[in-house]
């Protein structure tokens, strides 16, 4: 699969790498890479063959500067309307992706950066790594999710902070306060990510998928709800 303008698709056994490709632009997030998106995700999510996903920047500044500003901002209502419509969409491709999705953080992850990188199971993270949310400062607010998704990872107190104030967090905070898991050294990142991938990839994709929908689905239920998914989830592998 290739021939995508914003984003470059590999496979490469079981493991599928998805990089946000727009370096000029810190990889900001346009109507282009929507589209690209989607439909990348839409066949990773057909593909048998795909057992771990691993999201990443292209380029060594950033994952994603957020959404594209000249473009979002300067876009006629229409297109706005289309934009919201689609992300909504995008949330709904994303949270029922089957596959565990990594993401591999470096530089600046902002914005609508921060919402792709929290609908992944997991986060690794350069050293380099800066991550805000200045949609409020922009007189927005996150539409990608992010409203959601970062008090669910994060707790209430910090993703509010993080919003109203838009102040970045370096890498060692955002491990501090849970938003990522692990951080490495610039270089040691995307190895650090196919090692992760491809154990993950080693192990049998029935049980990895019913894990993985185990403690997502279970995050929206209660204890004894989550148990009952639990126990049908172990006798379907
Ligand atoms: N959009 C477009 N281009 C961007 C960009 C962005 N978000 N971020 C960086 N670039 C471009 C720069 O314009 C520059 O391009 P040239 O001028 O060279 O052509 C190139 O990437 C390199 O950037 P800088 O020269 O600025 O690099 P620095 O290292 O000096 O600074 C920076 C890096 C990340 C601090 C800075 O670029 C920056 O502040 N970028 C903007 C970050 C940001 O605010 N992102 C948006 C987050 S809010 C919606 C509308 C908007 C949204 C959603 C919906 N609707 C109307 C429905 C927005 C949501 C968000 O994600």
């Amino acid at each position: 699969m290739s021939g995508f303008e914003t984003i470059i698709y590999e496979k490469d056994g079981g493991v599928a790498y998805v990089t946000l490709n727009r370096p000029e632009a810190l990889n900001a997030y346009n109507i282009q890479m929507r589209d690209d998106l989607y439909e990348v995700l839409g066949a990773v999510a057909d593909d048998p063959e795909v057992r771990v996903v691993v999201v990443k920047g292209g380029g060594d500044k950033a994952f994603c500067a957020g959404a594209d500003l000249k473009e979002f901002m300067s876009a006629p209502p229409p297109t706005q309307a289309r934009m919201i419509r689609f992300q909504r969409d995008i949330w709904d491709r994303f949270s029922n992706m089957a596959q565990p999705l990594i993401a591999a953080l470096n530089g600046y992850v902002l914005g609508s950066g921060i919402e792709i990188a929290l609908f992944c199971d997991i986060r690794l993270a350069a050293t380099n790594a800066r991550f805000g949310l200045p949609e409020v400062s922009l007189g927005i607010i996150p539409a990608a999710g992010g409203t959601q998704t970062l008090p669910r990872t994060i707790g209430a107190a910090k993703a509010m902070e993080m919003l109203l104030t838009n102040e970045w967090l370096d890498a060692a905070e955002a491990l501090r306060v849970g938003l990522v898991n692990k951080l490495l050294e610039p270089q040691d990142l995307l190895p650090a990510a196919r090692a992760m991938a491809e154990r993950i990839a080693s192990y049998n994709p029935n049980a990895v998928r019913a894990a993985k929908q185990a403690v997502r689905r279970g995050q929206d239920m209660s204890l004894s709800q989550g148990l009952r998914l639990e126990k049908l989830l172990a006798r379907s592998i």
